[in-house]
């Protein structure tokens, strides 16, 4: 048996020298050079080349190296066996600390003040009154979030697809709820997977229902959002400002108009990048999980595709 690492267009020493350290080296294939591809039993995948899992034919399981399968699920070639991803509570932390700054940095109107700076131009203004924040999505990352915001005194409204229980979170199951969750909404935070049910869920007719001064945070995936629409809903002044953490291309094209926005923030996909430490650990346990021929950690359900 071996893993193959099916990671195209990153660098991936770090990872191979740590899977090292627990797994034997003549056990480690690395796409696309693989020596033994009947051997592959475990594939660890991330943006990987759709079709190229096909060529192993004793493939038992498939890890994502994030918390997202979205890439896997979509590959139309893909090899019917279970799939399991990252859970790992240090990136809820990170993903709920990268929010908290992005409403932070909005409320005390952080980018007015920069731009105030630039002019020598000292012109006090309190902190923005809103502070209901809707998160859509109330899994791994979305319900650490609201507990966080909750903590710093934010009001809090969640939406998911079963309807959740969460302490003080007033939680919301469908599509009632999503009107009541992004309607009431200063801040809506998108932490959905990406799926069929989810793709474009944050176009023209949601905008046209947030308030004028909401702000939009995505940190899910760029297909959650209709980008033209977004980027009308801001001209048009529906909605106010976004934070955008990952887009439908990455690395963002030059040419999108997103760039030129001063109502948007963009970052580079780093609100909670996996720690290679905590996810080697658990694809390490789950390989021998597989080896041993027992049920895996952290599988999702393929047929909701997350
Ligand atoms: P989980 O699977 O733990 O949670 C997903 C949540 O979304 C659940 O509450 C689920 O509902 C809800 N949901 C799914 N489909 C629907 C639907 N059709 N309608 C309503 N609610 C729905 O995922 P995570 O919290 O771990 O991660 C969320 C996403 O964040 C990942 O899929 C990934 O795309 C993104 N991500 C981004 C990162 C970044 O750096 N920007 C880093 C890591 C992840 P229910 O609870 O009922 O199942
Ligand atoms: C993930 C990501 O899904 O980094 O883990 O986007």
């Amino acid at each position: 048996m071996s893993i193959l690492i099916n990671i195209p267009g990153r660098p991936l020493d770090k990872l191979i020298t740590r899977l090292k350290q627990d797994i034997p080296e003549n056990e480690i294939e690395v796409w696309p050079n693989v020596k033994h591809p009947d051997k592959v039993e475990f594939a660890l995948v991330w943006k990987h080349q759709h079709g190229s899992l096909t060529a192993y034919k004793n493939l038992k399981a498939i890890s994502s190296f994030g918390a997202g399968v979205d890439s896997i699920i979509s590959d139309p070639d893909l090899p019917n066996v279970p799939i399991v991803r990252i859970v790992d509570p240090d990136l809820a932390i990170n993903m709920a600390q990268y929010v908290l700054t992005m409403i932070q940095h909005h409320k005390l109107r952080l980018h007015q003040f920069n731009q105030q700076q630039q002019e020598q131009i000292w012109k006090p203004k309190s902190a923005r009154k809103g502070n209901k924040v809707g998160i859509l999505g109330l899994g791994q990352l979305g319900s650490k979030t609201a507990q966080v915001l909750l903590d710093f005194g934010f009001e809090v409204s969640g939406w998911s697809r079963s309807l959740k229980e969460l302490d003080k979170v007033n939680c919301y199951a469908g599509d009632d709820g999503f009107n009541t969750v992004i309607t009431e909404a200063d801040y809506l935070v998108c932490l959905l997977p990406l799926t069929d049910k989810t793709e474009n869920i944050l176009n023209a007719a949601v905008f046209s229902k947030m308030k004028s001064t909401a702000v939009l945070i995505n940190v899910a995936r760029g297909e959650h959002v209709v980008d033209e629409d977004l980027i009308e809903a801001l001209d048009n002044e529906q909605i106010s400002f976004a934070y955008l953490d990952v887009f439908r291309q990455e690395p963002l094209p030059e040419q999108h108009l997103f760039w030129l926005s001063d109502k948007i923030q963009i970052t580079p996909h780093i609100s909670a990048v996996t720690n290679v430490e905590t996810a080697v650990s658990q694809i390490v346990e789950n390989y021998f999980l597989q080896k041993k021929g027992q049920e895996l950690n952290n599988l999702i359900d393929r047929r909701s595709a997350y």
